[in-house]
C-alpha cells in the first residue's frame, strides 16, 4: 500500500484543459516514445485513469507527462494521457505542455523561441513567442497530416445513413459535414453531438480499419469532428470534435485541425502557404498554415501549423492513495 504523488501544473489552451505531469511519472522502457507509450499503457495506465477521470479530473481532462527525449534532434518527449487513452498526437496538449514548461523553466531550449518535441506520433516542432517570463503564443509544426478515406457510409443509430471523410492529424478523425442527417454543429445541441458521436465511431470502426501507413501503432479512428459555419468573421470553419467517451474539444483541436487542413488540401481548397483558421465550439481560434506537401507512405500529405494560446490556472500536487476505492478514477 502506498501514496504515489504526482507534481502537476493545471491550465488550458483556448478553453480545453492541459494537465502537465512535471515530476512523479514512471520510468518508462522503449528505444522511442512509441514504445514508451505501449510500455505505459500496458503496466500504469492506472495513472492515467487516476488523473484523468473522477474524482481528481473530469471528462474533458487531458495532459501529459514530461520525459526527457529518446532522440537526438529534440529537446523533451511528451507522453499524452487523456480520458480516452494516450494519444499519439494531441495539439492543444502540446500548446499547452510547451507553454507552461517554459513558464516554469521545466525545459531548456537548444535554440531560443524554438522547442522540438519528441511524442509517439513523431518530431514536432514548437515556435513560441515570449513577453518576459510569459510565453504569449505557441505554433507547433505538426506531423505530416493526410486524407485517408473519402466518402466512408455506415449506418447510425439515431441518425441513419451518414457519409464521413477520414483524415490523420496526428489522430484518425471522422469528418461529418453537411448532409441529410447532419446540417452544422449550430443547429444541434452540445448533447446531441455527446449522443451521436460513440455510434458514429463505433459504426465506422466496425466497418472499416483505420492505420497509419509508416507506424502500426497508430491505428483505430479516435476522433468525430462535426463540423459548421464559422461564427467569426475572421475564422474559415468551426468544429466540435469529440474525444473519449463524454468529451467535447473546448478548444478548436490541434489534431482536428491538422486533419481538416489535410482534407481541404486533398480537395485543393488549400495549397502551401495558405491560412486555415479554425474556430471552436466556445469561440476560441487555432490559426493553422499549410507549410509543405510531402508523402506518407502512398498518401500526399501536408505539413500543418497551428498556432494557438494557453494560460497556466495553478499548480496541483495530486496523491493517488492505494487505499481509495476510487484511486483508479471513474466514469459516470
Ligand atoms: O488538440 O489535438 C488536440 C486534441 C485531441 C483531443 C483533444 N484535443
Amino acid at each position: 500500500m502506498a501514496t504515489h504523488t504526482f507534481f502537476c501544473i493545471d491550465g488550458h489552451t483556448c478553453g480545453n484543459p492541459v494537465r502537465v505531469v512535471a515530476g512523479g511519472g514512471p520510468r518508462l522502457e522503449g528505444r522511442t516514445m512509441s514504445e514508451k507509450r505501449a510500455h505505459f499503457l500496458a503496466e500504469y495506465d492506472w495513472i492515467r485513469t487516476g488523473l484523468m477521470f473522477e474524482p481528481r479530473g473530469h471528462d474533458m481532462m487531458s495532459g501529459a507527462i514530461l520525459y526527457p527525449p529518446t532522440r537526438e534532434d529534440c529537446d523533451v518527449a511528451f507522453l499524452f494521457i487523456e480520458t480516452s487513452g494516450c494519444l499519439p498526437m494531441c495539439g492543444h496538449g502540446t500548446i499547452g505542455t510547451v507553454t507552461m514548461a517554459l513558464e516554469r523553466g521545466l525545459v531548456q531550449p537548444r535554440e531560443p523561441g524554438v522547442l522540438r518535441i519528441d511524442t509517439p506520433a513523431g518530431l514536432v516542432e514548437a515556435r513560441y513567442e515570449q513577453n518576459g517570463p510569459f510565453v504569449e503564443r505557441v505554433r507547433i509544426t505538426n506531423v505530416p497530416s493526410f486524407l485517408y478515406a473519402r466518402g466512408l457510409e455506415a449506418e447510425v443509430e439515431g441518425l441513419g445513413r451518414l457519409t464521413v471523410d477520414v483524415a490523420y492529424g496526428g489522430n484518425f478523425y471522422a469528418i461529418v459535414e453537411p448532409q441529410e442527417a447532419f446540417t452544422d454543429i449550430a443547429d444541434v445541441e452540445p448533447s446531441d453531438i455527446l449522443r451521436w458521436s460513440p455510434r458514429v465511431r463505433a459504426a465506422f470502426r466496425d466497418k472499416y480499419d483505420f492505420v497509419h501507413p509508416e507506424n502500426p501503432a497508430i491505428r483505430g479512428l479516435s476522433h468525430v469532428l462535426w463540423t459548421g459555419r464559422p461564427q467569426s468573421p475572421e475564422a474559415h470553419a468551426r468544429n466540435a470534435v469529440f474525444y473519449g467517451d463524454k468529451a467535447i474539444d473546448r478548444s478548436p483541436c490541434g489534431t482536428g485541425t491538422s486533419a481538416r487542413m489535410a482534407q481541404w488540401a486533398a480537395l485543393g481548397k488549400l495549397k502551401v502557404g495558405d491560412s486555415f483558421i479554425h474556430e471552436s465550439i466556445i469561440g476560441t481560434m487555432f490559426r493553422g498554415r499549410v507549410e509543405a506537401e510531402t508523402t506518407v507512405g502512398n498518401f500526399s500529405a501536408v505539413v500543418p501549423s497551428i498556432e494557438g494560446w494557453a494560460r497556466m490556472t495553478g499548480y496541483n500536487t495530486i496523491f493517488i492513495d492505494d487505499r481509495d476505492p476510487l484511486a483508479h478514477g471513474f466514469q459516470v
